[in-house]
C-alpha cells in the first residue's frame, strides 16, 4: 500500500524500512543499511530515505564534484576579498573563468583560468562517474539501460559545450564560465557573436524537443492523475487490462485527437523527446564556429532568413527622419 501513494494521499503509513532487493543476485556490498522517514518527502514520494547504493563510482562522483564546487566558490571568496557582505551582494555576478584566448589549449597561471582548468577536470570526472553509476546500477537490478542512454545525451551537450567544441576551436577561453549571470552572459554572447542562435537550424530543433517534452509531460501527467481514482498511478500494472483508468485515459486522448499512445508507448514517446533536445543541442553547439561562422548569413544563404531582418521596416519619410544625411 505504502508504495502507491500520489500527491492526492491524506495518510502516510509508516511500517518497518523497507529494504528492497536482498537475496537475488543483487551485490550488496556498497549498500548502505541506514534509513530514514520523512512526511515531508511523502506528500510529493515516498516517504522512506535511504539505504542509499553508493559504491566507488558514486564515492569518486561525490568526492571530485564536491572539490568542483569548492573551488568554484573559494575563487568567489577570493574575488570579493573574503567579506560576507559582497559574498551576498555579489553571487549571482561572480564568476570562475576560462583563460583568455593567448593561453590556447595549454595551461594557464592559478588566477587567470588555471583554476578554471582543474575546476573542470574535477567536473569532469564527476559527471562521467555519475555517468558510469547509471548503468552500474541498472545492470545490477538488472535493468534496460535507458537512463543511462538518456543522460549519455544530457553528458554530451555537456561535453561539447566544455571540452569537444573548445578543443575544435582550439581554445579553452571558448568554453563556459562558472557562474549564474556571466553563464547567461555567456549564452548571450555566443549567440550574438555567431549571427543569431534562433538561425542554428539545431538549437531550432532542440527547442522543439524541450518544448515538445513540456507538452507530452504536462499530457501524461495530468492523464495519469486524472485517473488516479482508478489506480492509474499504478500504470504498468493496467498494461493488460480493459475497463481500467488505462483504458479511460487511452479513450480521453482518442476521442481528443483520434490518437491515443499506449501505456508503454508514452514512455517511450517522452524518452526520445528528452533525448533528442540535448542531442540536436550538442550538434548546433559543434557546428558553430567549426562549420558555420554566422547563422544569420547560413538561413539566407539557405532560403530562409529575411534579407532585411537587421532593419525594422520604414517609410521612406521615417527614413529621412532617422538617417544621419537629414540632420546635416
Ligand atoms: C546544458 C546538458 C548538460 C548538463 C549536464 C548536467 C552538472 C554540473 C554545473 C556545468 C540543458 C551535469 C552537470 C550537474 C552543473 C555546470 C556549471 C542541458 C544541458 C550533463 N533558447 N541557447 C538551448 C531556448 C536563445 C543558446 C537549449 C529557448 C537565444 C546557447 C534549448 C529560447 C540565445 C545554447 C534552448 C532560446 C540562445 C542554447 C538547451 C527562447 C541567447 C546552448 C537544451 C524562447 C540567449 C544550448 C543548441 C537543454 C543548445 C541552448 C532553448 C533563445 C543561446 C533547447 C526556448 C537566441 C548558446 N537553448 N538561446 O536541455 O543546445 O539544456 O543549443 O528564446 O548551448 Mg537557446
Amino acid at each position: 500500500m505504502a508504495q502507491y501513494q500520489n500527491i492526492f494521499d491524506q495518510v502516510q503509513v509508516q511500517g518497518p524500512p523497507e529494504a528492497g532487493m536482498v537475496g537475488e543476485g543483487v551485490d550488496l556490498r556498497d549498500r548502505g543499511t541506514s534509513t530514514g522517514f520523512s512526511t515531508l518527502l511523502g506528500w510529493i514520494g515516498n516517504a522512506q530515505l535511504g539505504p542509499i547504493y553508493l559504491g566507488p563510482f558514486g564515492v569518486l562522483s561525490l568526492i571530485t564534484g564536491g572539490m568542483w564546487f569548492f573551488l568554484v566558490g573559494i575563487s568567489f571568496w577570493v574575488q570579493v576579498n573574503f567579506s560576507p557582505a559582497m559574498f551576498v551582494r555579489d553571487l549571482f555576478f561572480l564568476s570562475l573563468e576560462p583563460p583568455a584566448p593567448e593561453y590556447g589549449l595549454g595551461f594557464a597561471p592559478l588566477w587567470e583560468g588555471g583554476l578554471w582548468i582543474i575546476a573542470s577536470a574535477l567536473l569532469l570526472v564527476s559527471v562521467m562517474a555519475w555517468l558510469a553509476r547509471s548503468w552500474q546500477l541498472a545492470h545490477q537490478l538488472r535493468m534496460g539501460k535507458h537512463v543511462f542512454w538518456a543522460f549519455s545525451s544530457a553528458v554530451w551537450l555537456f561535453l561539447v559545450l566544455g571540452l569537444f567544441r573548445p578543443i575544435l576551436m582550439g581554445s579553452w577561453a571558448e568554453a563556459v564560465p562558472y557562474g549564474v549571470f556571466p553563464h547567461l552572459d555567456w549564452t548571450n554572447l555566443f549567440s550574438l557573436t555567431y549571427g543569431n542562435l534562433f538561425y542554428n537550424p539545431f538549437h531550432a530543433l532542440s527547442i522543439v524537443f524541450l518544448y515538445g517534452s513540456v507538452l507530452l509531460f504536462a499530457m501524461h501527467g495530468g492523464t495519469i492523475l486524472a485517473v488516479s481514482r482508478y489506480g492509474g498511478d499504478r500504470e504498468l500494472d493496467q498494461i493488460h487490462d480493459r475497463g481500467t483508468a488505462s483504458e479511460r485515459a487511452g479513450l480521453f486522448w482518442r476521442w481528443t485527437m483520434g490518437f491515443n499512445a499506449t501505456m508503454e508507448g508514452i514512455h517511450r514517446w517522452a524518452w526520445w523527446f528528452a533525448v533528442l533536445t540535448t542531442l540536436t543541442g550538442g550538434i548546433g553547439i559543434i557546428l558553430t564556429g567549426t562549420v558555420v561562422d554566422n547563422w544569420f548569413v547560413w538561413a539566407q544563404e539557405h532560403g530562409y532568413g529575411a534579407e532585411n531582418n537587421y532593419v525594422p521596416a520604414r517609410t521612406p519619410e521615417e527614413w529621412e527622419i532617422y538617417s544621419p544625411a537629414s540632420t546635416e
